[in-house]
């Protein structure tokens, strides 16, 4: 049986590095999920990145900051109507992650802002993010880099290191 155990000690090595590579990163009780963010023009100063935090504990907690090395400064924003025009604002005091909910960072919402990007994010490469919460303290996530104007990672095939595109334009 010596065998059939290293084999099942493989498997659930291999699958965890599978769920590493879906993306799924556990600080204390947060849960944070498929992270992406998108390639930018030459010459873009910002981009936008991607996640959902769900907080599993019972306690609420706050993203309160957000850096990276490939870009200057990392802001914390959402999108919202202004006199009839969306605008991106800065959330001040960053964002709540309550105890028991899912917050979802997603295109026409909540997002992380790189800004004063030092270079063009490149589709098919890895944007790397610390993320800091009031609470549960910093992790390093990785956020897989789709297409330029992508709405979600479904172009781009979820979650892997390199990333076919469906159609070559
Ligand atoms: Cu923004």
């Amino acid at each position: 049986m010596t065998n059939f155990k290293s084999l099942m000690a493989a498997a659930i090595l291999s699958l965890t590095s599978a769920l590493a590579l879906a993306g799924e990163t556990t600080l204390g009780d947060l849960v944070i999920k498929d992270p992406w963010t998108r390639a930018t023009p030459p010459n873009a100063m910002a981009g936008g990145g991607f996640l959902t935090i769900t907080n599993t504990g019972g306690a609420d907690d706050t993203l309160v900051s957000a850096a990276s090395p490939v870009a200057g400064r990392v802001e914390l924003h959402e999108m919202a109507v202004v006199d009839g025009v969306m605008k991106m604002r800065e959330m001040q005091g960053g964002i709540p992650v309550p105890a028991g909910q899912t917050v979802a960072l997603e295109p026409g919402g909540l997002h992380v802002m790189f800004m004063d990007l030092k270079e063009p994010l490149t589709e098919g490469g890895m944007a790397a993010v610390t993320l800091t919460f009031e609470k549960a303290g910093s992790v390093d996530i990785e956020m897989p880099i789709a297409k330029i104007g992508a709405k979600g990672m479904d172009q781009g095939g979820h979650g892997h290191g390199h990333m076919p595109m469906k159609s070559p334009n």
